[in-house]
């Protein structure tokens, strides 16, 4: 079901939102889930890779902080919306003109039930809309479109006894003319075969169809792409109607192949009724996918906490007041699972783990420079044992709490300084402090420390 594809991914740009550092380990992780997920929503593995390759080498650039994350969403949101087609099309139909519009598609794809949904949908929007039966092969077929008409009061032109469409159409064309949109129903098969491509040969010439569509069900998944290009070697198929993505865990990739063969998905069919028929637009279809109607507002709030805090020119001296600003900067943007409640559906539960450490650890951080003298914030080495102590009964925190700041800062300011390269052993202590950095992030980040941080 979609629901699954898109509670997935909101569970990676979660995961995003969520990081306080944009890693490597993070990036990979991001990638492979990515690549789990559109698999199972069986999208093309080729595309899959070449996606995630894609994802890993433009977040490779530049391992940061905040704005690091923000271009993550952003790139992860943009690519996802390109897999789709990135653009919106539309029929464009004249008014107070026939426009005809002839639909094809396999046995059960959902041709007629669509054409009805239409009629419909453009009648509502002012189209004086009729609907012709073409389908001469299914008995049935007739009855089902005059049926479907008077539940939605728009004329149905039928000849039930009649098995040539070409002749059905001659019956009726003078009448139709008085029409802006004809709906032209047409007959399924089993396969797309030699008989079935001769007779949309046929009706076409006859016909001359404003636009032809193609109706697929979303549950072929990527054979979506066979498919279409089956119907467009037989003809002019100027777009694409996916139905039954309400029931199946295979639409992603059924609409994919569509955009990787360049053939527009126009709507999209999303259940039994009438009225299920959408117009399909990537960018509405993966903001709502993901449930993030607010993921501007997610983007807005990390962007203006970035910015406000990081414009003014730094001196190169790193102090323990630039380091408390970083971290400042950093409870800007969060709490992180307000960020979080941002996202509808998530509403503030945060998963468990690593960020709520990392978050507390900070807290923690922040108390203690609060409870130092403004000296000992400008030169933190002056802080002996006993200082630390009381820093820590002051702030409310455990002394080790405090000698991990300072390991942290000592750390990072070295490095950004010059002064020394951190040994492997100073680096296990930045890495048991909480932060679970790596050597060569944190030459990065204390590259950074020069100016800004994050
Ligand atoms: N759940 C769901 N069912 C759909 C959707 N579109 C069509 N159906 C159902 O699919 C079945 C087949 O639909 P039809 O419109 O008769 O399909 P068709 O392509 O005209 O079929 P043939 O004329 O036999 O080739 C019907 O039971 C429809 O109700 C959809 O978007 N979602
Ligand atoms: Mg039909």
């Amino acid at each position: 079901m979609l629901e699954r594809l898109g509670n997935k991914l909101k569970d990676i740009f979660n995961k995003i939102a969520g990081a306080i550092f944009i890693d490597k380990k993070l990036i990979d992780e991001i990638a492979r889930e990515l690549q789990r997920t559109l698999i199972e929503a069986d999208v093309d593995t080729k595309i899959v890779f070449s996606l995630t390759e894609k994802i890993k080498k433009e977040a490779a650039k530049d391992i940061g902080g905040i704005e690091k994350r923000e271009q993550l969403i952003k790139l992860l949101n943009d690519e996802i919306i390109k897999l789709l087609g990135k653009e919106k099309y539309e029929l464009q139909l004249e008014k107070k003109k026939l426009n005809k519009i002839m639909f094809l598609g396999l046995y059960g794809s959902g041709k007629t039930t669509t054409i009805a949904k239409l009629a419909q949908y453009y009648t509502k929007r002012g189209y004086k809309s009729c609907m012709l039966g073409l389908d001469v092969h299914r008995p049935a077929a007739p009855d089902q479109l005059e049926q479907l008409g008077k539940k939605i009061s728009v004329p149905v032109f039928i000849n039930k006894q009649e098995k040539n469409p070409g002749k059905i159409w001659k019956e009726f064309e003078q009448k139709i003319k008085d029409y802006e949109l004809c709906f032209i129903d047409t007959a399924g098969r089993d396969v797309l075969d030699y008989s079935l491509i001769k007779e949309i040969k046929e009706i076409t010439d006859t016909i001359k169809p404003t636009y032809i569509i193609l109706v697929m069900t979303a549950d072929i998944g990527q054979a979506a792409r066979k498919q279409v290009e089956g119907f467009k070697s037989a003809c002019p198929v100027s777009g694409v109607i996916i139905t039954r993505m309400d029931g199946t865990a295979k639409a992603g990739g059924a609409l994919v192949a569509c955009s990787e063969t360049s053939s527009p998905v126009l709507f999209i069919g999303t259940g039994e009724h009438i009225t299920d028929i959408e117009s399909f637009s990537p960018t509405s279809f993966v903001s709502r996918l993901l449930g993030m109607g607010d993921l501007q507002a997610l983007l807005e709030k990390v962007k203006s906490a970035t910015e406000s805090k990081g414009k003014e020119e730094k001196k190169s001296e790193f102090t323990l007041l630039d380091f408390a600003e970083e971290i400042d900067k950093m409870q800007n943007v969060g709490p992180l699972n307000k960020i979080a409640e941002l996202i509808p559906g998530i509403g503030g539960k945060m998963p468990p783990g690593l960020l709520d450490i990392q978050q507390d650890k900070i807290k923690k951080w922040r108390h203690a420079i609060k409870s130092m003298t403004p000296d000992e914030i400008q030169n933190p080495e002056i802080i002996k044992e006993t200082r630390i102590t009381r820093i820590a009964k002051g702030a409310g925190v455990n002394a080790g709490d405090v000698k991990d700041l300072l390991n942290q800062f000592k750390l990072v300011k070295g490095v950004a300084g010059k002064r020394q390269i951190p040994d492997m052993e100073q680096l296990q202590k930045g890495n048991i402090s909480g932060l679970g950095l790596s050597q060569k992030q944190l030459r990065k980040l204390a590259k950074k420390f020069k100016g800004k941080m994050f």
